[in-house]
């Protein structure tokens, strides 16, 4: 008989363990594609949305989403601080909100607690806007080159720490792109504990 080794597989791209009154779950996939009440975008200070995650984001939710964030940019006097977040619509995606992180370049110095704000930054917008459920990216590890294993401790920690305090959130997804970030962040995650 054959056997069929997609349920293991799939077993593997998703896991899940409760904190407090949520959930946080780890999925190997597109953020594009979750239909969680917000996704978080990781964008740079102009909002700008060309490459990575960002560009999926705007070809995938249309240009709505580009628009409202110029509208940010613009009251903010032309630029996002490091660590701080805009919201927008999601345009045609799933999810309802886009909240654009702005997290850290590698090299410009105090980077973990940068990426640490805009992770709080980015829950905190959510609970702003009463909503169940947010998925992140692995935020400035692609064109930033922030190393995916210290992504995964700062950004964790910092979910784990926040859902021990008064939350409407009840579902926080890393959406991990590729089988090597689901790995790395899997080590971490298993070793969390409430
Ligand atoms: N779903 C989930 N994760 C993704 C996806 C996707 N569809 N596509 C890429 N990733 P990056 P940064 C992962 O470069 O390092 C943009 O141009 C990717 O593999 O998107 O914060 C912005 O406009 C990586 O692990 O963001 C900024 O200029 C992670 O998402 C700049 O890049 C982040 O990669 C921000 O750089």
């Amino acid at each position: 008989m054959k056997k069929d080794f997609s349920v293991l597989l799939n077993k593997e791209s998703r896991m899940k363990k409760r904190f407090g009154k949520a959930y946080v779950e780890l999925i190997e996939g597109d953020i594009t594609e979750m239909g969680t009440d917000a996704i978080v975008n990781a964008a740079n200070a102009r909002l700008k949305h060309g490459g990575g995650v960002a560009g999926a984001i705007v070809r995938k939710g249309g240009k709505i989403i580009q628009e409202e964030s110029d509208v940010w940019v613009k009251a903010w006097g032309g630029e996002v601080s490091v660590g701080s977040v805009a919201i927008t619509s999601g345009g045609s995606l799933s999810a309802r909100y886009v909240i654009h992180a702005v997290g850290p370049r590698m090299g410009e110095g105090d980077e973990d607690a940068k990426l640490g704000k805009a992770t709080l930054s980015s829950l905190r917008m959510a609970d702003q806007h009463n909503l169940k459920s947010i998925a992140f990216p692995a935020i400035s590890t692609g064109i930033f080159g922030y190393p995916m294993d210290r992504c995964a401790k700062v950004m964790l920690s910092t979910v784990v720490e926040y859902l021990k305090g008064d939350t409407g959130l009840e579902k926080v997804v890393f959406c991990l792109f590729g089988g090597d970030a689901f790995k790395i962040f899997k080590v971490t995650f298993t070793k969390l504990t409430d």
